[in-house]
């Protein structure tokens, strides 16, 4: 039967607090976590069907045309944590080659879990599930009826890109620490990854003709309006979506159209025109690169599957 378990959920006050830390700072910034409320979430599965957007797709056909080969790779029986699990799809369409051991889905709430899960275990009746929520950007102390055995962390859709390096290259030594853990080996990480290309291609992968990737980021003011009870008027921001070459990320901005005063709980903000708030970065990485950053992360015997563009890898590092 499955399980579904919620651990500890942030509180509202350290909600508040990180928001207004970011939003009172010379640069103001918010962490891209707060682009996904219901909307936010429904908004990004739409990005992910643009013809700009690139990453879903590209990642698509590489587990299709080398879905053997990757499960060869990693072995029959491991228990599959799949990491902001959502829908599911992903891990599933994995299920028929891999055949995991346990499958354990993780998202920041149990709630948005549970009919993907329930609706898998239903075809996939002989996979023990397991459902949890949790914040695993920050925490990854997984419940005891985890197997620890052969874990396998699933990360994929180039989420990594949203994190700096070097809280990449921390997060992946967790990984890499959770795999390891009590003694326990032969898990490592399945991880899809972004690579460096042509500017144009990445402007237009985050400033798509339609604007959907514009509402996605407006809608963080709506989101901001509810969790502070801020005043944002949407209509007074724009978005702004680039490719800044020195970083090798993508950018994300919302960016005052006219000078304005936003009030939220205890306190306020002017906003001259033109002032911007930095809601997103997404890192591209060139195959070494990210080759490297396993490597210094522990991890060992990368494989890597790409696109005949080279536009996306997905790689298996072993953790033993
Ligand atoms: C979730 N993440 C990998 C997406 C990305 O491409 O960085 C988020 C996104 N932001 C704008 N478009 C998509």
């Amino acid at each position: 039967m499955t399980q579904f378990i919620q651990l500890l959920e942030q509180g509202k006050q350290t909600i508040e607090d990180e928001l207004l830390a970011g939003l009172n700072a010379s640069c103001a910034h918010t962490s891209p976590k707060f682009l996904y409320d219901a909307l936010g979430s429904k908004l990004f599965e739409a990005i992910c069907e643009l013809p700009e957007y690139y990453p879903t797709r590209t990642e698509a056909e590489i587990f299709s045309r080398h879905a053997r080969d990757i499960a060869q790779s990693i072995g029959a029986g491991a228990t599959l944590i799949d990491l902001g699990a959502g829908n599911c799809a992903k891990a599933a369409r994995l299920f028929p080659q891999l055949q995991p051991a346990q499958y354990v889905a993780v998202d920041i709430s149990v709630e948005f879990l549970h009919e993907a899960v329930s609706r898998l275990q239903h075809r996939f009746p002989a996979i023990d599930m397991v459902a949890v929520g949790m914040d695993f950007s920050t925490e990854l102390a997984l419940p005891d009826s985890v197997r620890e055995e052969n874990r396998l962390f699933f990360y994929p859709g180039s989420s990594i890109g949203n994190f700096m390096p070097e809280q990449a290259l921390a997060f992946l030594r967790h990984l890499k620490e959770a795999c390891t853990q009590d003694g326990y080996g032969g898990g490592g990480l399945l991880i899809g990854v972004d690579l460096l290309k042509d500017k144009s291609i990445l402007d237009a992968a985050y400033d798509d003709a339609l604007g959907v990737t514009a509402s996605f980021n407006l809608n963080l003011l709506l989101h901001l309006n509810r969790l502070l009870d801020a005043d944002f008027d949407v209509r007074a921001w724009r978005h702004r979506g680039f490719f800044n070459r020195q970083l090798s990320r993508i950018e994300m901005y919302l960016e005052a159209t006219s000078k304005q005063t936003v009030r939220w709980t205890g306190g306020m903000r002017c906003f001259e025109q033109g002032e911007r708030i930095h809601t997103e970065n997404s890192y591209k990485y060139t195959q070494q690169d990210f080759i490297n950053l396993l490597t210094q992360a522990g991890f060992n015997n990368v494989r890597f599957w790409s696109d005949p563009q080279q536009w996306f890898m997905v790689c298996h590092a072993q953790a033993a």
